[in-house]
């Protein structure tokens, strides 16, 4: 969401508050209007979108040093066959139409890369996540709307998103009204510099870009997973459900998954202990072994986003999908997007459903955020 640059304005304190007029009209108004062949309704994608952070220069490439390769921590999922898709009403159209895919049998972490884990990774090999950078603009207007001027250089500093609960009740199509801009949040300090992961080495990484997600894979001898794995993995075992669990809600019985009870963005009853990310394992994992993959923390896919992929696959059986060349987002046309899956603390019904197993979502790969982390995958020949 490269838009937010030329809404950047404010500043109080070292806060930078997201002013996304022009984000939130493009999105929910301006697409509209401009509706072309592909844009039958945009109201569903403008009330379940994340917010997007300022371009940086690339340097995972320079990652030379790999960790001893072992599958420690990682479970084993059986390959097989599913359907691939939204399992409810709930279902947007990025998840449709079901398709059948299979996926070879590989690896996969059982839980979201911890603090712990990452600072290994940053301990070996000196890497700056993209948080920690300077915004590039050269790199930005590349996908900002020609024209757009460049932003005052007191908002271009390092900086990342992180959730603020709302006053009150607020129009769900406006998230700047829920996240903010602030300078020397990082993945150190999730939530700006005043706040530290000290304590917290059992918790997901977060503020991470999917370029630090790819860097600390090739690091470790991973990758990331592909949408299709994340999604047979996340079902484990079970045929068209609608959660890791099973098809009772999230909110029925005992607590299952991380997210928010009560009223989005304002109201967070706790009812599962959190009302931020939670240590991993906090929450029974599913029939593969896999913890979290309902809530806590969004997981950074391989695979571009393209809002009409999975229309690229109907009535056909996929062999190992790897997902579009291409990404777009009719939401946000100019922006190059990657895939996020499973949900994070701050899933409810009323907003994304994050939690759902067939629920996707979108970012540009630059981006961090507070409830965004990611796990790996090993191919089993490796
Ligand atoms: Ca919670
Ligand atoms: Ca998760």
């Amino acid at each position: 969401m490269k838009y937010l640059m030329a809404s950047l304005i404010f500043q109080h304190k070292n806060k930078f508050i997201l002013f996304l007029i022009f984000i939130s009209s493009i999105n929910c108004k301006v697409l509209h209007s401009q509706e072309n062949n592909f844009v039958k309704d945009t109201l569903p994608s403008c009330c379940m979108k994340i917010p997007s952070r300022f371009s940086v220069k690339h340097d995972s490439a320079i990652i030379h040093v790999v960790a001893k390769k072992s599958t420690e921590g990682m479970v084993l999922i059986p390959g097989g066959t599913f359907n691939m898709g939204g399992d409810n009403e709930q279902a947007d159209r990025d998840e449709l139409p079901k398709h059948k895919v299979v996926v070879a049998s590989f690896y996969m972490d059982e839980t979201e890369v911890t603090n712990e884990q990452f600072k290994q990774f940053v301990d070996a090999t000196g890497y700056i996540t993209t948080a920690e950078r300077k915004p590039d603009w050269d790199e930005l207007k590349k996908s900002v709307p020609p024209g757009t001027p460049k932003p005052p250089d007191e908002v271009l500093v390092a900086a990342s998103l992180i959730f603020k609960v709302a006053s009150g009740p607020i129009n769900l199509n406006n998230y700047s009204q829920w996240w903010e801009w602030v300078s020397g949040a990082d993945w150190q300090h999730p939530q700006g510099s005043n706040n530290s992961i000290i304590g917290k080495e059992n918790f997901p990484v977060v503020q991470v870009s999917w370029d630090d997600a790819m860097a600390y894979c090739k690091w470790a001898g991973k990758r990331l997973p592909t949408e299709a794995e994340w999604e047979y993995a996340a079902r484990g075992g079970l045929k068209d459900e609608i959660y890791p669990w099973g098809n009772e809600h999230v909110n029925a019985g005992k607590p299952k998954a991380n997210s928010w009870e009560g009223k989005f963005p304002y109201l967070n009853e706790r009812k599962d202990g959190f009302d931020r990310a939670a240590p991993v394992k906090s929450f029974l994992p599913n029939g593969y072994g896999l913890y979290d993959m309902a809530g806590n923390v969004w997981e950074w896919c391989s695979d571009w986003y393209k809002y009409d992929y999975y229309s690229e696959l109907k009535d056909k059986e996929s062999n190992n999908p790897r997902g579009p060349l291409t990404s777009f987002d009719p939401d946000e046309p100019f922006a190059q997007k990657r895939s996020l899956r499973g949900g994070s603390f701050l899933c409810n019904d009323a907003y994304c459903s994050g939690y759902r197993v067939s629920r996707r979502m979108k970012s540009s790969p630059d981006t961090g955020l507070e409830h965004t982390g990611f796990r790996c995958v090993r191919d089993i020949s490796k």
